[in-house]
C-alpha cells in the first residue's frame, strides 16, 4: 500500500465549502475527481509547467486546463499582451482589429478554410456548426462517433443505443428524444459503419462529426486512410464533413490534425488554444458554407462576448509563440520522451500499459493484457479505471498532476523540460512498483 506524504487540508475545507454552493462544487463535472476518487486539488497558482494548490503542494502539470496552455501557464509574452489589452478595456461589443487579425492567422494555417466565426466555448463551436451544416444540406440527421465529444451539444449527448447505427437515445436527462433522434452513432476508426448509416438514410445525413484524433475517451489515432475514408464517403453521398479540432487545433502541429493528416474538412470547430487560456471557440469552413451565418446569411448565431479583445489578444500571443522555429519539434521529441519512458517504467513493473501519443498529446491506457491495441472506445471502455485511479493519486502525492480520468488525454508543453520529465518518470516507476506490489 501506498501511504500520501502531503497535506490536503486546505483543499479539503474549500471543497466542502465549494459544494454547498456549486453541484459537486465544480464549475465543470470532470474536475471533481469522481472518476478517481479522493478531493480535488484547489490551484493557488502556476508557471510554466508547474502548479501550486492552497496547501503550498507543487506538482507537474499534464491537464494544462485540458489543452489550452501548450505554452504553459502564465507565460510572459501572453500576460504582456493580455495586460496591454486590458488597459484598454475588456469588451465593447463592436468589432476591433484583433478579431481579424487572430482569424487571418488561424485561417492561413487551415487551408480549405477560408471563413471563421469566433463564439466562447468549443460546446458553441460544435453547436454552431450543426446548425450551419443543417442549413447548408437540408438535411436534418446527424453521424458521430461514440467516445467522440464534441462539448454538451443537447444533439451530441447521445447514447449508443443499443448498437451502432441505431438513432441515438439521450445520455443526459433533459435532452428530449426528439433532439437525439436525428443523432446516428458509429465506432469510431469504423468506414463500414459510416457506409452503412449513408446507405440506411440516404440524402438525409447532413454532416459526419468526428474528433480526427478522438481525445476523449483517452487518446485514439485515427488508424491509417480512415480520415481519408470519411473525406471520399462524405463526397459520394453529398454530406459534410465536420472536424472536431477544439483539442487538436494547433496542437498536434501548426493548423491541426487536418494538416498532419491531410485530409480537408468541409467545417473545423476549434478551441482551447486559439483563445490561450481564455475563452474562445470558433467554427470555420470555405466561404460558400460560412456566408451563411447571420448576417451575411440567414442561419443564425450570436454571442455577447464572442471575439472580446482579451482573449483575442491570448490567443494571438499564444499562436505568435507556436510559431516560433521548431516549436512542433521540440513538443515531439519531450513528448516522445514521456511517452517512452512511462511505458520502459511499466514495462520494469511488469505493469500492462499502452501508451497512446500523437505530437503533445499522451494517453497511457491500463490495459488488461500487455500489448493490447487500443483502437475505439470498447478497447479504452476495457481498461482497468481502478488501477489508473491508484496510480493517479500516487503520482499526484509524488507531485504530478495528471487528468484524474483514464479516458482523458495527458498534455505536453513547451514549459515542460527535461527536469520535469526525468522527475515525472522516476514517480511514475515508483508509482507502477507500488501497484506491483499490491497484486
Ligand atoms: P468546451 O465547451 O469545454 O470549451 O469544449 C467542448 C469540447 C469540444 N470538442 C472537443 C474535442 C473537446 O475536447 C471539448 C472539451 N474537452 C474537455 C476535455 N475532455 C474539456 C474539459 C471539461 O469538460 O472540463
Amino acid at each position: 500500500m501506498y501511504t500520501p506524504k502531503r497535506s490536503t487540508a486546505h483543499s479539503e475545507s474549500a471543497y466542502a465549502k465549494a459544494c454547498k454552493v456549486m453541484p459537486g462544487g465544480v464549475s465543470s463535472p470532470v474536475r471533481a475527481f469522481k472518476a478517481v476518487g479522493g478531493v480535488p486539488r484547489f490551484i493557488k497558482e502556476a508557471q510554466g509547467c508547474r502548479i501550486t494548490d492552497i496547501d503550498g503542494n507543487e506538482y507537474i502539470d499534464y491537464v494544462g486546463s485540458y489543452g489550452p496552455l501548450i505554452v504553459g501557464h502564465a507565460n510572459d509574452l501572453v500576460i504582456t499582451a493580455i495586460t496591454k489589452a486590458l488597459g484598454r478595456g475588456t469588451t465593447f461589443g463592436a468589432p476591433t482589429e484583433s478579431e481579424t487579425r487572430l482569424a487571418e492567422m488561424i485561417l492561413s494555417a487551415l487551408p480549405g478554410m477560408e471563413m471563421i466565426r469566433f463564439v466562447n466555448s468549443g460546446t458553441e463551436a460544435a453547436m454552431s456548426a450543426l446548425r450551419l451544416a443543417r442549413a447548408f444540406t437540408g438535411r436534418d440527421l446527424i453521424v458521430k462517433c461514440i467516445g467522440c465529444y464534441h462539448g454538451h451539444v443537447d444533439a451530441l449527448l447521445v447514447e449508443a443505443g443499443s448498437g451502432a447505427l441505431t438513432l441515438g437515445t439521450p445520455s443526459s436527462p433533459g435532452v428530449p428524444r426528439s433532439i437525439t433522434s436525428a443523432t446516428i452513432s458509429v465506432h469510431y476508426n469504423s468506414l463500414e459503419e459510416i457506409e452503412a448509416a449513408f446507405r440506411k438514410y440516404p440524402d438525409q445525413i447532413a454532416c459526419v462529426a468526428v474528433e480526427p484524433i478522438a481525445g476523449n475517451m483517452g487518446l485514439i489515432p485515427p488508424e491509417p486512410g480512415y480520415l481519408q475514408g470519411l473525406r471520399s464517403l462524405c463526397d459520394q453521398n453529398g454530406a459534410l464533413l465536420l472536424f472536431d479540432e477544439v483539442m487538436t487545433g494547433f496542437r498536434v502541429t501548426w493548423g491541426g490534425a487536418q494538416v498532419l493528416y491531410d485530409v480537408k474538412p468541409d467545417l473545423t470547430c476549434l478551441g482551447k488554444i486559439i483563445g490561450g487560456g481564455l475563452p474562445v471557440g470558433a467554427y470555420a469552413g470555405p466561404k460558400k458554407i460560412m456566408q451563411k451565418v447571420s448576417p451575411s446569411g440567414p442561419v443564425y448565431q450570436a454571442g455577447t462576448l464572442s471575439g472580446n479583445p482579451l482573449a483575442m489578444s491570448c490567443g494571438l500571443a499564444t499562436l505568435e509563440l507556436l510559431r516560433e522555429a521548431d516549436c512542433y519539434q521540440r513538443l515531439e521529441k519531450i513528448s516522445a520522451q514521456l511517452a517512452h519512458g512511462l511505458a520502459n517504467a511499466a514495462e520494469k513493473s511488469r505493469v500492462p500499459l499502452t501508451v497512446n501519443r500523437v505530437g503533445s498529446m499522451v494517453c497511457p491506457f491500463f490495459v488488461k493484457e500487455a500489448g493490447k491495441v487500443v483502437r475505439n472506445y470498447s478497447d479504452a471502455t476495457a481498461c482497468d479505471t481502478e488501477k489508473f485511479a491508484r496510480f493517479f493519486h500516487i503520482m499526484l502525492d509524488l507531485g504530478v498532476y495528471l487528468p484524474p480520468s483514464q479516458f482523458e488525454t495527458w498534455f505536453v508543453s513547451t514549459a515542460h523540460d527535461e527536469q520535469a520529465i526525468d522527475q515525472t518518470l522516476s514517480a511514475a516507476e515508483q508509482a507502477f512498483s507500488v501497484i506491483a506490489k499490491d497484486e
